[in-house]
């Protein structure tokens, strides 16, 4: 990537997208001189006092401060870290090693439990690895059929169409599931428009229908895995009318979905966040990993099961240890050989490491309560617009004794933060990051930073020294990724064999690579999966539902996600004008005939309501979504928030909050 005075050149030799970038891309760069960029550390004296610049060594000593008072009184648990999935790998690997030896607390997590913590577990319990695609995305073009459940390329991976229109162009076909007629349904050979919070019903209504006509592979299954046998007594409930009625989806339409599946020779199913947003999630994913065994598809080239990948670092930030239970390199942190090796390269005892910690929304729902964490550090999220239930996420981050966040735009959290650290931009600092490929890519600095910003790896150095952390904490990327590959030596997610050089050498390396003369690996479980006995798992899983079923009170199903013009919680894209302008304000997406009995016209105001609280947006019209269900993106802050009204329900497995399906109701405001 090439970045002068604010334009960008995309390389066009990493074949993911081929120098294809969105409209977020190319206009990033003008977020490097966003006029409200933070470029002073900010610091408020107590609580109801305005935020006011003050030197690097105030605002780091005021944190350092804090945080010995804080545990002093509370213990160590009582500051916490909350981590973002943008990060490099590492500034990831840097903040867990940060919280675990710098604070010696437990409660770390981060974002990416609101993104793909669901198809992680799901992945990790069927295949014993966790890794986006088990094959480069460009096997796509010679893949016969791609099922696509709840993802909507076309806008949240403009680059990712490339690779469905040469899957086109050879005769392939997509299939794509979502309640709403999307671009990337469109595209679609079939679209199944489900009704929110079904897609296990329907995955296990698809493999039903697999065994009725004949279409497993048996000897696949016998060679390569376990557990069919349960699988298959649980789906024989699920026959095609009963899943019909849970689904709304026409049992025809199943029917043709199992023989394009059954019948193509290459197939790949892949899941993203609408399918696995949802308290179920880690169990749908489970469903379509069992089709997937089913059909004989993992292990093949141009075949098998993915999750698509989020965020900007997606892949490399869930490997790392921002998570609550996680060590480097994908190890679990109540792993005593893990702790054994981790404490090893950081020069601590392993007893000294804490244990797991609470997951993201139970941390945020923890936040001030008697027994929770009374400190936050905040690096690279911004949870008042993007966490579940926002009103409730506010008041814990209120209740809070302190709360330091490292952004580089007052965001929404950052504006209730005590301290602010203005941080660089990717354009100005050097780091890898890990795409969903499992391809580790170099991203060097291109531009110099503004004078008043530094680094996360610096501010975490800045700490670590102030707190007398045991260990190293350099701020140089080279430095600190040469330390990761030690820590995940030998781990899932082994980076042992990777160096800087080798990256620009050979375009990214596939991890896992455990030594320099390790090729890498573009196709994982070509031979074995990442169990024990080599044996992919196949798990039987039920249809529950949503958490929240529709009512008199509420009587539509509200879906949240994602325009092509914004990202996240809006904190960046809010701040480009070309963005703004091709999507100036917060919207809900309702069917025609819905608002005719809701009596609101297109452009008209109407309050949301959940049974959290309501949000205020205004009418977009489409005849492309269900009857029963409206849409509403989640980029934008205050009354507009979709965040106002989702369902905390998690996950038992993930923890991944239900953000894909609640209860509302719709009224006009007058
Ligand atoms: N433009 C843009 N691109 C982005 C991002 C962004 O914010 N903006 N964010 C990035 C990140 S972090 C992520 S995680 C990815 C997410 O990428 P996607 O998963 O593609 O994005 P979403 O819009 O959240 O959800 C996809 C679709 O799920 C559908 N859906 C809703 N409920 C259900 C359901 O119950 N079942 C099924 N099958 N579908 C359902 C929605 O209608 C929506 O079209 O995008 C990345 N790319
Ligand atoms: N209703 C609803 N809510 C959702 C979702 C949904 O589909 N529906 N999707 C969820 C998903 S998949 C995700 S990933 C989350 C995302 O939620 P967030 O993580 O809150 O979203 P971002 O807007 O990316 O916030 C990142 C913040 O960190 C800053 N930042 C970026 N890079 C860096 C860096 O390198 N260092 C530091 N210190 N700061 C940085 C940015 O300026 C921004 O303020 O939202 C979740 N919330
Ligand atoms: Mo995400």
């Amino acid at each position: 990537m090439l970045v002068e005075r604010g334009a960008i050149t995309p390389r066009d030799d990493i074949p993911a997208n081929a120098g294809g970038l969105c409209q977020k891309g190319w206009t990033a760069g003008e977020l490097l001189g966003a006029p409200d960029r933070v470029t002073a550390p900010l610091m408020r004296a107590h609580r109801n006092a305005p935020l006011e610049a003050v030197s690097w060594d105030t605002a780091l000593d005021r944190i350092t401060a804090e945080v010995r008072r804080i545990q002093r009184a509370h213990g160590l648990d009582a500051v916490a870290v909350f981590g973002g999935g943008g990060l490099t790998n590492e500034k990831a690997y840097q903040l867990g090693k940060f919280a675990r030896v710098a604070l010696r607390t437990a409660n770390i997590d981060y974002n990416g439990r609101f993104c793909m913590s669901s198809a992680a577990a799901a992945q990790n319990r069927a295949f014993g690895l966790d890794r986006g695609l088990p094959v480069p995305i460009t096997d796509i073009a010679e893949t016969d059929v791609v099922l696509l459940a709840g993802g909507n390329v076309a806008e949240t991976m403009p680059p990712f169409v490339r690779h469905l229109a040469a899957q086109r162009e050879r005769g392939g076909r997509l299939i794509v599931i979502d309640p709403r007629e999307t671009p990337t349904a469109r595209r679609a050979d079939l679209h199944l428009q489900i009704t929110p919070g079904t897609d296990l019903a329907l995955a296990n209504g698809l493999l039903h229908l697999a065994i009725v006509e004949g279409l497993i592979d048996h000897a696949y299954l016998a060679r390569r895995t376990v557990g069919f046998e349960a699988v298959r007594t649980t789906v024989n409930a699920y026959w095609p009318e009963r899943v019909e009625r849970i689904t709304g989806v026409p049992v025809p339409r199943m029917r043709e979905a199992v023989h394009m599946l059954g019948g193509a020779h290459r197939a790949l199913i892949l899941t993203a966040r609408g399918a696995e947003q949802h308290a179920t999630g880690t169990d749908t994913v489970t469903a379509f990993i069992n089709l997937a065994l089913g059909l004989g598809l993992p292990g093949r080239a141009g075949s098998g099961f993915g999750c698509l990948t989020g965020q900007g670092n997606g892949q490399g930030g869930r490997e790392h240890g921002q998570k609550a239970d996680q060590l480097p390199g994908y190890r679990k942190i109540d792993d005593s050989v893990a702790r054994e090796h981790v404490a090893r390269v950081w020069g601590v005892a392993p007893g000294d490491l804490p244990g797991p910690g609470l997951s993201a929304f139970e941390l945020l729902a923890a936040l001030g309560t008697p027994a929770g964490p009374r400190a936050m550090l905040v690096f690279g999220s911004n949870p008042v617009v993007s966490a579940p239930d926002s009103t409730r996420v506010e008041a814990r981050l209120d209740a809070l004794d302190f709360l330091a966040v490292a952004d580089f735009v007052p965001s929404e959290t950052a504006a209730r933060a005590d301290v602010v650290l203005p941080t660089t931009q990717w354009a100005e600092e050097t780091g890898t990051v890990t795409n969903l490929e499992g391809r580790v890519l170099l991203r060097r600095a291109a531009l110099p930073a503004p004078s008043g910003a530094r680094s996360d790896l610096e501010i975490l150095a800045g700490l670590a020294g102030r707190l007398d952390a045991p260990g190293r904490f350099s701020a140089d990327p080279a430095e600190v990724f040469d330390e990761l590959r030690a820590a995940s030596a030998g781990g899932p997610a082994d980076y042992s064999g990777i160096t800087y050089e080798r990256i620009v050498a050979e375009t990214g390396v596939f991890w896992p690579c455990p030594g320099e003369g390790h090729p890498g690996t573009p196709r994982v479980f070509l031979d074995r999966f990442a169990t024990p006995d080599g044996r992919a798992r196949l798990i039987p899983v039920e249809h529950r539902g949503p958490a929240e079923e529709i009512c008199g009170d509420y009587p539509l199903y509200l879906t949240t996600g994602r325009v092509l013009a914004h990202y996240q919680s809006g904190a960046q894209t809010r701040r480009v004008r070309a963005l703004v302008d091709a999507a100036p304000e917060a919207y809900v997406e309702v069917h025609a005939d819905l608002a005719g009995r809701l009596e609101v016209d297109d452009g008209a105001a109407v309050r949301v309501t959940s049974r959290r609280g309501s949000a205020v947006a205004t009418v977009r019209l489409s005849r492309a979504i269900r009857h029963d269900t409206v849409f509403m993106p989640f980029h934008w802050a205050g009354a507009a928030r979709a965040n106002l009204l989702t369902n905390p329900a998690l996950d038992p497995v993930s923890r991944m909050p239900e953000f894909k399906v609640c209860a509302v109701r719709v009224e006009k405001i007058p």
